[in-house]
């Protein structure tokens, strides 16, 4: 009787201790940000529960009330340091530099936003200096066997116009891995990596152009909807995703 109520007590401590330690470690940066990070930089999340990934959080905490909280960046352009035309396998678990260009991974997407609702928000620079954005109400990925395909909608002009509801529904395609709608390899065709449809109206990793260049049609960081034209890369880009609650 005695080694039961051993074990009771031995079990129940473990469970405890199970559930509180699922409970400190953060999924994104919205958590981060509940918890008094309020200064945008590098942390730690845990997508899946259990394997630290390291992510930028960019942090509002000045503005309107609305507009305070963490967003995840999820990709990220800024000064072509960072080669992006990579195979599925580094597409599926990430790469890059958090201080500077990466991509999260689609796993870590997956993981992120089966479990929570999220937003997307789009940011663009050109090499003037101009600015522009999209949001999106609702962004989820789903997960490998279903070829990380991307959900988004409930589009909101920030300037940039829509460039990703054509991406809507599309299974990710690299250049080893053609999950697209057109008869080539639409990553192999416009050197990036993307949910490419027949083939985009966005390509947010193909080759960081230096601005505009019309002999090399396409395959630059281009997000048409904004400078309706194909041969403007951006000076910087990055994909931002942020907990609904
Ligand atoms: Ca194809």
């Amino acid at each position: 009787m005695a080694m039961l109520v051993f074990l009771a007590v031995l079990l129940s401590v473990v469970l405890v201790s199970g559930c509180s330690q699922d409970k400190d470690m953060p999924v994104d940066c919205s958590d981060l940000y509940k918890a008094g990070q309020t200064v945008s930089g590098i942390y730690s999340i845990y997508p899946a529960g259990d394997i630290p990934v390291w992510v930028y959080c960019e942090m509002i905490s000045d503005g309107k009330d609305e507009d305070k909280g963490a967003w995840t960046v999820i990709q990220r352009r800024m000064d072509g340091s960072v080669n992006f035309y990579r195979p599925w396998n580094q597409f599926k678990r990430g790469f890059g530099n958090v201080e500077g260009e990466y991509w999260l991974g689609l796993e870590n997407m997956y993981q992120l936003t089966r479990k929570n609702k999220y937003m997307l928000r789009v940011d663009l620079e050109d090499f003037t200096g101009r600015k522009g954005f999209a949001l999106y109400s609702s962004f989820s990925v789903d997960c490998e066997t279903d070829g990380y395909k991307l959900q988004v909608s409930g589009f909101k002009d920030g300037g940039a116009g829509d460039s990703m509801t054509y991406h809507n529904g599309q299974k990710f395609t690299t250049f080893d891995k053609d999950q697209d709608t057109n008869e080539k390899n639409c990553a192999k065709v416009y050197l990036g990596a993307f949910w490419y449809n027949n083939c985009h109206t966005a390509n947010p990793n193909g080759v960081y152009l230096w601005g505009d260049d019309p002999t090399l049609l396409a395959v630059g960081n281009v997000w048409y909807t904004w400078k309706t034209n194909f041969s403007v890369g951006m000076k910087s880009i990055s994909m931002k995703i942020r907990r609904v609650s």
